[in-house]
């Protein structure tokens, strides 16, 4: 090695320290001149075969420029491990902030909770149960027992133990009326399954069902708190007709529909003409019932109800399609947002 090729090194290796920017060029320096292979590493290594005297020179010569290379190198990482802190602390605290995305309840949720605050008002308190229900529970303790057209007509789910999908949630009324006695004022919201699948009827759907039971209950309490929960839902101007009806589990029946919410009794598609909208079925308890959970029929009376929450929900907001509440689009669930 001559004292030129050491020459040309150091003046290579000071120039390209100037060219240097970032941590990653940095890193890549300190390899080509200070690694295992390094230009300087190796070319202290070949100074063994040199004579003493040139070795000693050249050898100082390079030890000064390597060390004169780590410290330089060094204090540049320094520096440069503080202007890219400086840089990404560097921001401008007079922008506005990125507003997280908040979500929204499931109208269904909001259906739900709407409804049993109306109830909770009125002094109703919210009880649940299984979803698996028995025969019993769900068709024979509610006066439908075997041979009973209404088991066809709520085509169910049967499971293959003799266990079925509860198709409404008056079971857990009854089971209620089990472990309790009398005065009962409670409301039954859940999931509830059919076997039937089209754009008005999902497999799943939700039910809200009330029960009351007391010593003086009658048809006109029935009305009253009906009225008033029609009232509270679709508006205080919503008027409200009661249509004789029949259900097993209760005599007399009702159906009540309510002044359509779109036409306002005018007539249009939505409530085929007729001005009217049925949104519930109710009654007084069926003595057969109250036998099934052994209540003297001559002290209690009670009335109940049950709505379906995808149709209460579908006229509030004029949604035609029971498909969209479960596909979980966002398009759909952020447009109730600001509702
Ligand atoms: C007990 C006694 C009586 C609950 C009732 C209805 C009428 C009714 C339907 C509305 C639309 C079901 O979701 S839907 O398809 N329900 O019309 N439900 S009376 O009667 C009961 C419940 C429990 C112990």
């Amino acid at each position: 090695m001559a004292v030129a090729s050491i020459k040309e090194i150091k003046q290579k290796a000071l120039e390209e320290l100037k060219a240097i920017s970032d941590l990653s060029q940095l890193s890549e320096y300190r390899v080509k001149y200070l690694g295992k292979k390094g230009v300087i590493t190796l070319a202290l290594k070949a100074l063994k075969d040199l004579p003493p005297e040139e070795r000693r020179i050249l050898g100082a010569e390079l030890n000064e420029l390597k060390d004169f290379l780590e410290e330089r190198l060094d204090s540049l990482k320094r520096e440069l491990l503080l202007a890219e802190e400086d840089r990404l602390t560097d921001f401008d605290i007079t922008l506005p902030g990125r507003r997280p995305e908040i979500g929204t309840l499931h109208p269904l949720t909001k259906t739900i909770r709407e409804i049993c605050d109306i109830f909770l008002r009125l002094g109703f308190e919210i009880v649940s149960g299984p979803e698996v229900e028995s025969d019993y529970y769900n068709f024979t303790a509610l006066n439908i027992p075997e041979w009973h057209p209404a088991r066809d007509m709520q085509a169910t789910f049967y499971l293959e133990n003799g266990a079925l999908l509860r198709t409404h949630t008056s079971p857990i009324q009854i089971r209620t009326m089990l472990q309790r006695t009398p005065p009962i004022r409670i409301i039954a919201p859940g999931k509830v399954y059919r076997c039937d699948a089209d754009v008005r009827h999902s497999p799943m759907f939700h039910q809200i069902e009330g029960l009351m039971v007391d010593s003086d209950v009658s048809f006109a309490d029935l009305k009253g708190i009906l009225t008033y929960f029609a009232k509270e839902t679709f508006g205080e101007r919503t008027k409200v007709r009661f249509r004789p009806s029949y259900f097993p589990f209760t005599e007399p029946s009702l159906e009540m529909d309510i002044s359509c919410v779109i036409c306002d009794g005018e007539g249009c598609r939505v409530c085929s003409n007729t001005g009217w909208i049925e949104i519930l079925g109710a009654g007084m308890v069926h003595p057969e019932v109250f036998r099934a959970v052994n209540y003297d029929t001559e002290k209690w009376q009670g009335f109940a109800f049950g709505l379906g929450v995808e149709r209460i929900t579908m006229l509030k907001y004029g949604i035609d399609d029971i498909r969209l509440f479960y596909d979980n689009h966002l398009y759909f669930l952020d447009s109730f947002k600001t509702l």
